[in-house]
């Protein structure tokens, strides 16, 4: 697994206290980390500390990983889309502390067996954590490289036993305006929502991410529970869930609703086709300076383009 040291971190142009501090809980971490690392034996788990401050040992390295060097952590956990927290890149980064992450509940619902609401510890448990580092596109033409920590949704999925009528999966972002100050405003129609084709979502690259880069997820990256779809740009990732419901027919997004001809269901990356404001032909690695050529299904075109045989990727973008 990857353990940065000291000597890798520089600080960055964001000097904000909030975000220089949890930058040096992350230091000391991860030089403990090595010591913990080095002395469990068996599978994956998670060392209690502050709740906030655990870090996830011997976790083996998903085969589906990318061999390209991921971003510096303290790039991908102050540079965020986390509307419920700002539209600025930076606000997650600055107003997410709040969040409060346990007890966090799952709902649910729909067209499967073991409906309820379920503790997240528990939700979580049948399963082991594994860690994959996956490209990510985001819609804005930026773009990054992250070791995930997560479990694949499809055995999840799995577990909760989708009945036949179950074509699509919706998701949904905790709602609640006093711990999200962003939800005050009306940018978004809260809560956020997204959904996949039952087959996307049971496709083997899917994950339910809970950690990166050997931690648990800074609540700016979508803590204690988000989607990973890395064919997908960006806001089909969707953060803090607390629903997951099977539904017969597609959901409604809400980048759907909030402007149709821009966000569609599917999202697919895909150079050959333009968001209406901007090209996608592009994309700039952040901390890097020039672009390089974003890549079909984001470089996952081998492993998902199946799933779209007969489409017409332009009408269903
Ligand atoms: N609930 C929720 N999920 C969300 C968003 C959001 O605003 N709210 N932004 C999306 C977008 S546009 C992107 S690019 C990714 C950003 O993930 P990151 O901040 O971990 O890089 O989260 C996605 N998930
Ligand atoms: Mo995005």
């Amino acid at each position: 697994m990857l353990v940065k040291n000291k000597s890798d971190i520089s600080m960055s142009e964001i000097t904000a206290e909030s975000v220089f501090l949890s930058r040096r809980k992350f230091i000391e971490n991860t030089a403990s980390l090595t010591l913990l690392g080095a002395a469990a034996m068996g599978g994956a788990s998670l060392v209690a500390a502050a709740p906030q401050d655990k870090t996830f040992t011997n976790l083996p390295r998903s085969p589906f990983s990318t061999a390209i060097p991921p971003n510096r952590f303290e790039d991908v956990s102050t540079y965020n889309n986390f509307y419920e927290f700002g539209t600025a890149k930076e606000a997650p980064a600055l107003y997410a502390g709040g969040l409060r992450t346990r007890p966090w509940t799952v709902q649910v619902e729909g067209e499967v067996k073991k409906t309820g609401q379920y503790a997240l510890d528990d939700f979580l448990k049948p399963y082991a954590l594994e860690e994959r580092i996956y490209r990510f596109r985001c819609v804005e033409a930026w773009s990054m490289v992250v070791p995930w920590v997560g479990i694949a949704l499809r055995d999840v999925i799995k577990g909760l036993q989708p009945g036949s009528r179950a074509k699509y999966v919706e998701f949904t972002t905790l709602h609640d305006p006093t711990q999200m100050p962003g939800q005050k405003r009306n940018v978004l129609d809260w809560p956020y929502v997204e959904g996949l084709r039952i087959d996307e979502a049971t496709h083997p690259l899917a994950l339910l991410a809970v950690g990166m880069y050997g931690r648990v997820l800074p609540n700016q990256n979508g803590a204690p529970l988000r989607l990973i779809v890395p064919w997908k740009y960006g806001f089909k990732s969707i953060k803090s869930i607390v629903k997951i419901r099977f539904l017969e027919d597609p959901p409604v997004s809400t980048w759907m609703w909030s402007a149709p001809s821009e966000y569609g269901f599917y999202a697919n990356v895909n150079p050959d086709v333009d968001h209406p404001r901007w090209s996608q032909a592009k994309e700039r690695r952040l901390g890097e300076i020039f672009k390089q050529k974003t890549l079909p299904f984001n470089g996952y075109a081998d492993q998902v383009a199946s799933l779209y045989t007969g489409m017409d990727l332009r009408k269903n973008f």
